[in-house]
């Protein structure tokens, strides 16, 4: 009799599901106490706030405070630069299962981390949080190849409520036409045609310690917090060795940092 080498099966349907979608979600990825750990050390960073930071203000989408000095202003949306936070965060950066997820998603042995994009951990806090529209998060990052993976590590249960991310399955795949995009390249939803495809959305409900990994062309947005509680998460990227950031661009500011 032979076995079933199940841990093989689970990584290839993994794959096969990734390569469809555009995301994968790994439940429970993060161990309770890790992800308790992380989210104690994130509320020290933001009472007060610890620099780098990006507030609600800064980001003017809808539903942001209209300035730093309006009510709301002073609400952090990310703190930034996370990997050279803390050896929590790194520790994370650099978990074995997060890499060897990636591993088999990219195809690829050697990853690095990108200083340069995400690298941060998101908040949303109740009252003053934004929307955030369509948008593939490749189209302000400029690399050989718009082969990225993002991981979004839950800190805390994540749903319509609290404004949890929302995707297009299988829009990494999709070729939009220009026109379909605003000034910003966020997707337009007052376009007929763009109708059709934002039906599609799905909700990526998550809870405490599951990890989304999600592909850099995959079509997202997120809504407002309307819980009563902050919403935690951290995000970082991820490049293969050979998927260069071009020189002289915001994707090349921070060297990467090499996790395999
Ligand atoms: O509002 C959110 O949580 C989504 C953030 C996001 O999609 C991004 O920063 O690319």
């Amino acid at each position: 009799m032979t076995l079933e080498p199940v841990v093989e099966n689970e990584i290839s349907s993994d794959i096969t599901a990734f390569k469809k979608n555009g995301y994968l979600i790994r439940r429970g990825l993060v161990d309770d106490a890790a992800a308790s750990e992380l989210v104690a050390l994130i509320d020290r960073s933001l009472k007060p706030a610890l620099a780098p930071v990006e507030f609600e203000a800064d980001v003017h989408y809808p539903g942001a405070p209209a300035s730093r000095v309006a009510p709301g202003g002073n609400t952090p949306r990310r703190l930034l630069h996370a990997y050279s936070r803390d050896e929590q965060f790194q520790a994370i950066g650099g978990h074995p299962e997060v890499v060897n997820t990636l591993q088999g998603l990219m195809g690829t042995s050697k990853l690095l981390l990108s200083q340069n994009h995400h690298n941060c951990v998101m908040t949303k806090h109740p009252g003053y949080s934004s929307v955030t529209s369509w948008h593939q998060d490749i189209r302000y990052w400029r690399f050989d190849r718009p082969e990225l993976v993002s991981v979004w590590l839950a800190l805390g249960s994540e749903n319509i409520d609290n404004g949890c991310l929302l995707v297009l399955p299988g829009s990494h795949e999709w070729e939009l036409d220009p026109g379909r995009f605003d000034a910003s390249l966020f997707l337009r939803t007052d376009l007929p045609e763009n109708q059709a495809l934002l039906e599609q959305a799905q909700p990526v409900e998550l809870e405490r310690g599951d990890v989304l990994f999600f592909h850099s062309r995959t079509l997202h947005a997120a809504g407002q917090n309307r819980s009563d509680t902050v919403k935690r998460t951290l995000v970082y990227t991820y490049r293969s060795e050979d998927n260069l950031p071009i020189p002289e661009t915001r994707s090349s500011i921070f060297d990467d940092i090499p996790v395999s």
